[in-house]
């Protein structure tokens, strides 16, 4: 899943599609690379970010899913109506970053729409989750999160097939928390579902590589963590640079196989 924000402030990419045709191009460039979607925001989840109001939302990401007609897109929001506006205009699935916990409608909508959705795991909200995270037991809370989330939206009506879960990298974890998260990934693989891990530039991947103060990591150090929850069940990368996970998670399923073709 190649990344591509409609934003002025997302942490390692804001500001960086200047025009909604900057943006489609960025995105057919990820697909071509070998992504299989590509996931449009147009709000910022960083650490400390400010929500945009709704149609601010949708100004920022209807023109760039008009230009990416045809093209297997997902929607990374948390609201009902952008979701709605996102699917009329052929996104294929939801990302929602707060696991229907912003609005709950929103299952509705993908359900009615017949498309898949991403449920992950988030403690707080953007503005404050930073400030002092406190888990018992950081995966298990996940996990726990995760399963009640995903009953609800089955309930709501959306096929458990079309679910995919994400236990929330750097939403309101420290960066052990964070580690800890992707070394024991099996008990939310347990779940049943796709699991979904975006670790890409990630501040916590720079922390490993060069110490306290470093905010986006490189992309070295975000194919190390891909590979790294690859080899505990991850099955699907939210990433920005595409060719070079593409081309890491290839050999690391190949390893896994045992054979070169798939
Ligand atoms: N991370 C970000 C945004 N959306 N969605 C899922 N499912 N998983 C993630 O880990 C995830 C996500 C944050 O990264 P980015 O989009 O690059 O930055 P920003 O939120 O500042 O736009």
């Amino acid at each position: 899943m190649g990344v591509v924000n409609v934003t002025p402030d997302s942490f390692s990419d804001g500001g960086l599609h200047g025009t909604p045709a900057d943006a489609a191009a960025a995105a057919r460039r990820m697909l071509a690379d070998g992504a299989a979607l590509v996931d449009v925001g147009g709000e910022s989840t960083r650490p400390g970010a400010q929500p945009v109001t709704e149609v601010e939302e949708l100004r920022r990401i209807v023109p760039v899913l008009e230009l990416l007609a045809g093209a297997p897109v997902s929607i990374d929001t948390s609201r009902a109506e952008v979701a709605r506006r996102a699917l009329a205009l052929g996104a294929i699935m939801v990302n929602d970053v707060t696991g229907l916990a912003r609005e709950p409608d929103l299952a509705g909508v993908v359900a009615d729409a017949g498309a898949d959705l991403c449920l992950m795991h988030m403690q707080g909200e953007p503005r404050t989750m930073q400030l002092a995270p406190r888990y018992e037991d950081v995966v298990s809370e996940v996990a726990s999160f995760l399963e009640a989330r995903l009953a609800l939206a089955v309930a709501a009506g959306v096929p458990e097939e079309r679910i995919c879960l994400d236990p929330g990298i750097g939403f309101g974890k420290t960066p052990g928390q964070n580690l800890e998260l992707v070394r024991r990934l099996d008990r939310i693989v347990a779940i049943g579902r796709p699991v979904l891990v975006g670790l890409s530039r990630k501040s916590t991947l720079a922390r490993v590589v060069e110490g306290r103060d470093a905010r986006v990591a490189t992309d070295a150090a975000s194919v190390g963590g891909a590979v790294a929850a690859f080899d505990r069940g991850a099955t699907l990368f939210r990433v920005h640079d595409v060719r070079s996970h593409v081309e890491a998670l290839a050999v690391a399923a190949a390893v896994e196989r045992g054979t070169v073709a798939p």
